[in-house]
């Protein structure tokens, strides 16, 4: 099965394209769970149990395991493995914002994809589809490339209207990372991109230039994106397209699984 149809599988099975952000910040983590052997691996479980039926996919930040050193990295792998279990049909991320030249890349796509057994990941496109072959060969993972980031500077690098590479006429690089993945990188239709819900106008163009890929959308909870403008730019000609993703705004919100039901419940409402 093509990796973008198995969370699409997962999203129509559950009528729901909420994409839960298990980031365990150690300093957040409810009291409670700082007694326990594993703190962060038995707040993902909590998280998990309390929220999967709304979930269409779960993404962890590999940033709040790694601060924990090697107690995190085992965590991490732990939470992997109950997924894995106990809700094989859920689409994981893990979201490391990977990419460095080919060779490298080789330790990555084995770490994360072989070892913790994540569905896909995130990566910069800076280096170029050469230095990704690694990440876009593996037909049955998915590449997740940062096209239109959330953050309030964004714009710095991604609006730089630079010449395009075929035609005599300018444009934003994200643009242009729009055209070049979806055109020339996704040839075994792994890729999706990174469109923040912070910017609805741009999602829309995305749209426009992908045609039916899919993305994943930061930005909504915390960050404030708009959930109704999100899926009106935003979602492809079947009303799939999105893996619609919160975090703080659910996870640490203190009742996460009403949190989860009721971003699930506006989706189905505004789609
Ligand atoms: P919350 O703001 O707590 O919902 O978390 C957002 C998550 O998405 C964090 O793990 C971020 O690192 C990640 N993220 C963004 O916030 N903005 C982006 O443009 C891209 C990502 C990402 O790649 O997931």
């Amino acid at each position: 099965m093509n990796i973008i149809d198995k969370y699409n599988k997962r999203a129509k099975k559950v009528d729901s394209l909420l994409c839960v952000g298990l980031d365990a910040d150690f300093a957040k983590i409810p009291k409670r769970f700082l007694k326990k052997k594993f703190p962060q691996f038995e707040f993902n479980k909590w998280i998990i149990e309390e929220t999967h039926e709304y979930a269409a996919a779960f993404k962890m930040n590999s940033a709040f395991y790694e601060a924990r050193g090697d107690k995190g990295i085992k965590e991490l792998k732990m939470t992997m493995d109950y997924l894995n279990k106990n809700y094989p049909d859920i689409f994981t991320i893990l979201d490391a914002k990977r990419a460095d030249i080919g060779n490298t890349n080789n330790g990555y796509v084995t770490a994360i994809f072989d070892w913790l057994n994540f569905d896909a990941v995130t990566l910069h496109p800076y280096l170029g589809k050469e230095a990704l072959q690694p990440f876009l060969d593996r037909k049955d993972k998915g590449c997740i490339i940062l096209c239109r980031t959330s953050n309030p500077g964004a714009g710095e690098l991604q609006d730089l209207n630079v010449k395009h590479p075929m035609f005599d006429t300018r444009m934003p690089l994200w643009q242009i990372v729009a055209e070049k993945v979806s055109r020339d990188w996704n040839k075994n239709k792994n890729c999706l991109l990174v469109v923040g819900a912070t910017y609805p106008k741009e999602m829309k163009k995305i749209r426009q230039i992908v045609g039916e890929m899919t993305f994943l959308v930061p930005g909504i909870g915390a960050q404030g994106g708009d959930l109704q403008a999100t899926l009106k730019a935003g979602l492809n000609s079947k009303g799939l397209g999105l893996i619609i993703h919160s975090a703080r705004g659910i996870i640490f919100s203190g009742n996460p699984k009403l949190e989860a039901q009721k971003l699930r419940d506006e989706i189905r409402k505004y789609k």
